[in-house]
This record gives C-alpha cells, sequence and structure tokens, in this order.
C-alpha cells in the first residue's frame, strides 16, 4: 500500500507532563511536600506507611495516595490506622499517571497536610518512567529480591532521591550480600542516600522519617 495516510502521535506523555505541572503548582501553593514510593509488588511499601504511623501516634499531617491494579486491601490498612486514604485503581496499567493522581490530590484536605505520600503500584520499572509532580521518588527494595536489582533496573535507582532498603531483619535468614546491593546502588547513583529499615522492628524508620519532613 503506497500513499496512505500515516497517523502520527506525538508526546502523549507531554499530557502527563501537563497534569505533572498542575500537580507542583498545588503542592507549592499549599506548601505540601509529595513522595512517590516504588518498588516491586510486595517489597514492603503498605508495612512501612503502617509503621510510619503507630510509632508516630501524634503525627497526623500526611495523608496516602493508594495506587494498586485491583482491590482497596491497602487503603483498607491504612484507613483502619486512622490515616487520610484514597485508593487509585489502574485496572491494569502498571503504573499511575499524573492525572489521575491530581484528581485524588485536590480531594485531599491539603489545608491541614504537610505530606503526602503516594504508594505506586508495585512495580520496579514502569511507574519510574512517570513523573506525577513529586518532590521526591523513593526507591523502595527489599532483601529478598536480591542484591543485584539496582544494577538490573537502574532507571529507578538514578531517578529515586533515596533507596529504602526494608526487611533487614530477614538478613541472618538469608544469602543476601548487603555490601554487594550497597555497591550496585552506589553504581547506579553514587550520592543517593540509602535506608536500612525493618517495618517489622521499626529499626531505620525513623531516620527515614526525619529525611522524608526535612525535604
Ligand atoms: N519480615 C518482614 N516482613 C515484612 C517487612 N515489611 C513487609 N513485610 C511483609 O512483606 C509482605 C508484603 O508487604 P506489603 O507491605 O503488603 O508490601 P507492598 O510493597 O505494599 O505490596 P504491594 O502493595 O502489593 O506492592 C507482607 O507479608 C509483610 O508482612 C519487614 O520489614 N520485615
Ligand atoms: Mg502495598
Amino acid at each position: 500500500m503506497k500513499n496512505q495516510m500515516i497517523k502520527v502521535y506525538k508526546d502523549l506523555m507531554g499530557q502527563n507532563s501537563l497534569w505533572a505541572e498542575k500537580i507542583r503548582l498545588i503542592l507549592k501553593e499549599s506548601k505540601v511536600t509529595m513522595i512517590n514510593l516504588i518498588g516491586s509488588p510486595g517489597c514492603g511499601k503498605t508495612s512501612l506507611l503502617e509503621k510510619m504511623t503507630t510509632l508516630f501516634p501524634g503525627k497526623r499531617d500526611f495523608a496516602v495516595l493508594e495506587g494498586d491494579v485491583e482491590t482497596t486491601h491497602d487503603a483498607e490498612r491504612l484507613n483502619a490506622l486512622g490515616v487520610p486514604v484514597s485508593q487509585l485503581l489502574t485496572s491494569g496499567a502498571c503504573h499511575l499517571e499524573a492525572k489521575m493522581v491530581y484528581h485524588a490530590l485536590i480531594d485531599l484536605p491539603l489545608p491541614s497536610l504537610k505530606l503526602v505520600i503516594v504508594e505506586n503500584v508495585g512495580n520496579l520499572v514502569c511507574p519510574a518512567e512517570f513523573d506525577i509532580g513529586e518532590h521526591a521518588k523513593v526507591a523502595v527494595l527489599s532483601v529478598t529480591e536480591g542484591e543485584d536489582k539496582p544494577v538490573k533496573y537502574p532507571l529507578l535507582f538514578r531517578e529515586a532521591k533515596a533507596v529504602v532498603l526494608t526487611k533487614i531483619d530477614l538478613i541472618p535468614h538469608l544469602s543476601f550480600n548487603k555490601d554487594a546491593c550497597l555497591n550496585y546502588i552506589k553504581q547506579v547513583n553514587g550520592t543517593v542516600p540509602v535506608f536500612e529499615i525493618s517495618s517489622l522492628s521499626g529499626d531505620g524508620v525513623h531516620s527515614l522519617v526525619e529525611w522524608i519532613y526535612s525535604l
């Protein structure tokens, strides 16, 4: 077939950037910081948010936007602890886009908040490609995933302003080589701070929370 009309779809991601800009504007106006937590399914993102909540019962200045493909399980877990939370369901998509986050964000009681934490859809690849207007992407990696993930999936670790190494209480039971993991992270992102935490014991969570509130 010759001379057929070629459809060109240009700058679809540009639409995402427009929504991300709107988010940045709202966050600036309301003086709210937004963190984008990204990591594999089951790496411990919700458990970390639960531990943050129970360790600092007086702190009620953050809300959570829960991204998942299906179910409201994670939002229910945080709702049970009294955290303002909304569930964003992608119905199949492996990441959150800025337009969806924008609509959930403007429904939050922003004047009473200092911080919004977005738990992105469990995925080590796609969410890293999307700007959702956040102040910081935070990479979450659990020790059960293996030490080489930062070099196998480098984009997230390159983009991240911090890396959270979770489930460190399990290290004695694993062949996980923590030094190798830290070296791999350094290889990809030489200056990124790494927080080693256990949501089971609460170890390391305090330093992470301090860092988040210093942004
Ligand atoms: N031993 C141990 N287990 C943990 C820790 N953090 C999370 N887990 C367990 O890991 C499993 C998954 O934890 P979640 O917090 O649901 O993980 P998630 O990253 O939110 O999962 P998705 O939202 O499905 O991507 C649960 O069985 C948790 O109890 C930890 O620090 N130590
Ligand atoms: Mg979760």
